[in-house]
């Protein structure tokens, strides 16, 4: 796959979030992605907004930033969707999950952030085990479900009628009718009574708590979008970081193997690594792969010199050598672009640089 163009993996990519970005990486002409590490939910939507052109993903610490405003539909995951539609790209919130099943799923769609709102990818250290990444994908499918319907259900108690029986799942119901709840509805208490006859269940359309998510026709269309395609697929993607950047870190490869099998596992969901080289071996294997601890040596150095680490146990790359050698297809930057004295000229800087390594590449 280290040859075949982006415009090429849009086509044939199996998850649809993943050929969304090719399609944007073609059409912007850009591998980048900004890691937007600020402490302000006011800095966090100035550097989207500005470097928001130059870049296809924008991935977020939502747990560093201060002043994060949590209603649904004006707040700072709603803000930062509408960017993202504005300009085209993705949202990645860098959350790295890494706790048992139960926990990482409630992390993701609960809390006052409610990540899988307004992130269209997070990420998973999969140190706990394969079972955090069958789990997210469960709430994501679920989420998706009741979405965007929410079924509301009312139960009534009394003495059951014969037409009125359990139909084994513990909830008697009329017949016909969804039966789809939300997962707050259905107590185990409730199985126990054993007096509830009737339960009807409507079905209605609800407002999304983040409208700017959805489809242009969905969300009634009244933002400019990236010209020459339309909004993000509603879906939601997984990338598991397979291999670290910094310093002496304990993945190994048996670990970046194992990383490797889980996202094969689950091919609708996983849309790829966070891994220091392209870890696609088999002819099956179209994930995409972005890559952190990047920067360039100053404009008057040799642009493909060595670049210091942060003394923090961080250590970089060139674009170069991160998109051209080790063959990842996004170069994530964070302090190179951020810490710069005009980020935007810089965010261009390293689009270009990037860029041009990728032409290389498939040349
Ligand atoms: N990051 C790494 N290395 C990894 C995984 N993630 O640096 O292996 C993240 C950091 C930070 C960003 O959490 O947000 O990528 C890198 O920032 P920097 O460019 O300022 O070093």
């Amino acid at each position: 796959t280290l040859k075949a163009t982006y415009a090429r993996r849009a086509e044939t990519a199996t998850h649809p979030l993943t050929s969304y970005l090719f399609k944007l990486m073609d059409l912007k002409a850009s591998n980048l992605c900004l890691s937007a590490d600020v402490n302000t939910a006011r800095e966090l939507l100035y550097f989207a907004d500005k470097i928001g052109p130059s870049i296809v993903v924008l991935k977020t610490h939502h747990d560093m930033v201060a002043g994060w405003d949590f209603n649904p539909q004006t707040g700072t995951g709603a803000k930062l969707a509408s960017l993202a539609r504005r300009h085209g790209f993705l949202i990645f919130e860098d959350r790295k999950f890494g706790d048992i099943g139960n926990t990482v799923e409630m992390q993701y769609v609960g809390g006052s952030t409610r990540i899988i709102e307004w992130a269209h990818i997070v990420n998973v250290n999969m140190v706990s085990g394969k079972a955090s990444v069958t789990s997210l994908a469960k709430a994501a499918a679920r989420w998706f479900e009741r979405y965007p319907y929410e079924v509301r259900t009312s139960v009534t108690v009394g003495t059951p009628t014969a037409d009125q029986f359990d139909d084994g799942d513990g909830i008697s119901s009329e017949e016909g009718k969804d039966e789809r709840e939300p997962y707050s509805t259905r107590r185990a208490d409730d199985k126990r009574k054993g007096s509830i006859v009737s339960v009807t269940t409507v079905t209605q359309q609800y407002e999304p708590a983040n409208s700017s998510h959805l489809t242009k026709d969905m969300a009634g269309g009244d933002e400019v979008l990236f010209p020459g395609i339309d909004g993000a697929p509603m879906t939601r993607g997984l990338l598991i970081l397979a291999q670290m950047s910094s310093q002496g870190n304990f993945m190994n490869k048996e670990y970046t193997q194992a990383c490797v099998e889980a996202a094969r596992e689950h091919r609708d969901f996983v849309m790829g690594f966070v891994s220091q080289e392209s870890l696609n071996t088999e002819p099956d294997d179209d994930f995409i792969h972005m890559t952190p601890g990047c920067r360039l040596p100053p404009e008057d150095e040799d642009q493909n010199g060595t670049v210091e680490g942060d003394g923090k146990g961080q250590q970089y790359n060139t674009p170069q050598k991160i998109i051209a050698v080790c063959g990842a297809d996004i170069a994530i930057v964070g302090r190179g672009i951020i810490k710069a004295g005009d980020p935007q000229d810089e965010a261009e800087r390293y689009r270009s640089a990037s860029w041009k390594a990728y032409t290389e590449r498939v040349r």
